[in-house]
């Protein structure tokens, strides 16, 4: 390794941005996997000081749930009835109503960001650990506040691109890259900063495989860069990467790594609450981490969406802990 980071690890127990809970539990999971020892094998000076976990926000408006219980989690297919009271189906509600959440979503994102502004304003590398991915909306409003041209790697099945309007769900955190590129509520697309905190040309999404109309449309509009797992598949990691970092990397001062963990095939990431199958091996997923660590442009990451209550095992966030030992630079020989 080259040089340690000075890493801030942000936990946040977060939930309310997905349709399932218990990615809330992803922080500790991941911890518990061991990431402070890791960190320290590969070098970086890891203190109970860098270890951040921000409170749960207020609980109005929230549905009290029982705690990490499966089977009584509510999975929410594209177009199925939501346990909200849901008003999708009535066009002439305001788009408000059909973002499931809201205040408590704006509000940890909120307090997310500034975490997030202070550490990288200190010239330290914020290291989010999620949660679920309405969270990137926190990191990256933060991020912006210091980093005036970032790019964005973003590694997942989803693209995130839906709004209101478009969203099958209503969750935010299939909403979180388009309110970052200035679509969408305003109190997303204003939080912590004013629109677009990213810029679409700066923008690159790696492993994709499931995807709304209105995210298609809008990938086309904005022209967006993508790699699909078909493009993953035709080209090979390496070459895909070589890619990714050349556009993220030109005319930028600083490169975030949002890393979904469903963009990892779910044989390997069980543990999260929209799997879709034909994702990314484990190989290529490391792969593309070290190459990022050798390329050495990352200045912040996050990983979101662990959902310790789908599984029984604990591999997803030990998938998540040798991932982030990747990108950390953690080498085979
Ligand atoms: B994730 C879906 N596109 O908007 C929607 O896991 C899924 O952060 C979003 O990528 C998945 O509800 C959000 C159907
Ligand atoms: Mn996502
Ligand atoms: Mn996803
Ligand atoms: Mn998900």
């Amino acid at each position: 390794m080259n040089k340690p980071y000075l890493l801030t690890v942000i936990s946040v127990p977060f939930d309310l941005g997905a349709g399932l809970r218990g990615a809330s539990l992803g922080p500790d999971a991941i911890l518990q996997a061991g990431l402070a020892r890791r960190l320290q094998q590969i070098g970086h000076a890891v203190e109970a000081a860098d270890f951040v976990r921000l409170p749960l926000p207020p609980t109005r408006g929230r549905k009290p749930t029982p705690p990490a219980a499966p089977a009584t989690a509510q999975p929410l297919l594209p177009g199925q009835a939501s346990t909200q009271p849901d008003t999708n189906a009535n066009a002439l509600v305001p788009p408000a109503s059909r973002l499931k959440h809201l205040d408590e979503v704006a509000a940890i994102n909120r307090e997310l960001a500034h975490q997030v502004a202070a550490s990288a304003a200190g010239g330290r590398f914020p290291l989010v650990l999620g949660g679920d991915h309405s969270l990137a909306i926190g990191t990256i409003s933060g991020l912006a506040q210091v980093h005036r041209r970032l790019g964005v790697l973003w590694f997942d099945a989803h693209s995130d691109l839906n709004t209101a309007e478009t969203s099958p769900s209503g969750n935010i955190h299939g909403m979180s890259l388009s309110a970052l590129l200035g679509k969408g509520h305003e109190r997303l697309t204003q939080l912590g900063g004013a629109a677009p905190k990213v810029r679409p040309e700066h923008v690159v999404l790696i492993g994709l495989r499931d995807l709304d109309p209105g995210e298609k449309a809008l990938i086309a509009a904005e022209g967006i860069r993508c790699f699909t797992m078909h493009d993953i598949d035709m080209l090979g990691m390496a070459k895909v990467m070589e890619e990714a970092i050349r556009i993220v990397s030109r005319d930028t001062d600083g490169v975030h790594v949002s890393f979904d963990i469903d963009s990892v095939d779910p044989v390997e990431a069980p543990g999260t609450g929209t799997p879709v199958r034909g994702g990314l091996s484990y190989r290529e997923a490391h792969l593309a981490l070290e190459l990022l660590a050798e390329a050495r442009i990352v200045t912040s990451a996050e990983f979101v969406e662990v959902n310790p209550t789908l599984e029984s095992d604990g591999r997803t966030a030990k998938l998540a802990v040798d991932l982030i030992s990747s990108l950390l630079g953690e080498t085979i020989l």
